[in-house]
């Protein structure tokens, strides 16, 4: 145990992280995390009560996302939820070398998809306010475009790509949209200011909403929806020797501690308590830029969620020079700036501490 504590006692606490999308988990996610730890739901039979807490969470998710026939499960994150939102619409469309339209501002892990899936990744470029262009995805798509993928909550900026403008597009093309809200998906419900993105919109396939990001669960705590459960058919195998005949899940063995953790936070925050977290994180974020606009910076977008990046041609230098201190910001390289994500641990006196020690190398 002393072994392994050492090793931990190495990690950056995360008072100094302010470039992370995940957090401190809330202490009662913690709890019920605690309670769930030898659950698999890689074996549902078994761990009856615990699928049904899931299936609940699912619902609750449901609800928040405007449609209560969702249908879908709790995963390892964001990449897996992209990863089978993608594979349900690729098996469905079931068209040879097939492709989909994604944003320039896509997430990594859909590198990863063309890779594992096979499908071509279209990049349709951003506009000047770095959402996607609704003409340039247009202009991608033809007869072997399976879906078209629109993000809530981009990584890099926090924008919001037109979700609503893309949904009309899907339908008319007759593909699927798959939203990325990993991130956004637990902030854009809790915001004063509303942006369409969920199932409200009649185009939108499926949603990708990450518990373990805002929503201050236990890692691992991804979450795929689909609109309905025909979507979750198309990615069934068969399991012969289980307690139950198919799986849709893309791992087997799978941990119940993510499902109880998020279904926790919730249920003991609801819709008001989450809304309180996100101002919070939301006031901070214009702690953070009055702090740096002091300081002569601006930033490359006026911030829509707590994602805030600030143009900085020595991004980098700054970013090693703060690292050699034990703070972790992070940067983007287009245009080059300084990254930093307001999480809720990310609190006044964390910004009070960063700011004075960021003066110091600037
Ligand atoms: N989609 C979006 C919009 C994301 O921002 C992310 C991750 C994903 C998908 C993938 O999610 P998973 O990492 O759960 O598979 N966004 C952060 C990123 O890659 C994740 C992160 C979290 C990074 C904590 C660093 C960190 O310390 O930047």
């Amino acid at each position: 145990m002393q072994e392994l504590l050492e090793y931990r006692s190495k990690d950056i606490p995360y008072s100094r992280v302010l470039s992370s999308m995940c957090t401190i988990p809330h202490p009662i996610a913690i709890e019920a995390h605690n309670h769930f730890i030898e659950t698999n739901l890689g074996d549902p039979g078994i761990f009856r009560g615990t699928k049904e807490l899931e299936c609940k969470l699912i619902s609750m998710l449901g609800e928040l996302l405007n449609n209560e026939k969702a249908a879908g499960y709790i995963c390892s994150g964001g990449t897996e939820a992209n990863i089978q939102g993608i594979r349900a619409a690729r098996n469905i469309k079931a068209i040879k070398n097939s492709n989909i339209v994604i944003p320039k501002s896509a997430h990594f892990s859909f590198e990863k998809i063309g890779d594992i899936l096979c499908v071509e990744i279209r990049r349709a470029k951003l506009d000047e306010e770095y959402k996607v262009d609704i003409t340039a995805v247009e202009g991608l798509i033809d007869e072997n475009t399976v879906a078209i993928v629109g993000i809530a909550g981009t990584t890099e900026l926090g924008q919001i790509d037109p979700i609503d403008e893309l949904s009309k597009l899907a339908i008319e093309k007759n593909i699927m949209l798959h939203v990325d809200a990993a991130f956004g998906g637990l902030v854009i419900p809790f915001m004063d200011n509303q942006y369409p993105f969920d199932f409200k919109l009649d185009g939108v396939s499926s949603i990708t909403i990450d518990p373990h990001k805002m929503g201050m669960a236990t890692i691992p705590s991804g979450g795929i929806l689909f609109r309905d459960k025909s979507y979750l058919r198309a990615l069934e195998v068969e399991t012969p020797y289980l307690t139950v005949k198919a799986q849709y899940t893309l791992t087997g063995t799978r941990p119940g501690t993510g499902v109880a953790s998020a279904y926790a936070v919730l249920k003991t925050l609801g819709f008001e308590g989450m809304k309180k977290i996100v101002k919070t994180c939301l006031k901070n974020t214009k702690v953070i830029v009055e702090e740096m606009e002091a300081l002569g910076f601006e930033a490359v977008i006026e911030p829509i969620m707590n994602v805030v990046c600030f143009k900085c041609e020595e991004a980098e230098r700054i970013k090693e020079e703060l690292y050699k201190m034990r703070w972790v910001i992070s940067t983007i390289r287009e245009p080059k700036a300084i990254r930093f994500v307001i999480m809720p641990h990310v609190n006044e006196e964390v910004i009070k501490n960063f700011i004075s020690d960021f003066r110091k190398i600037v």
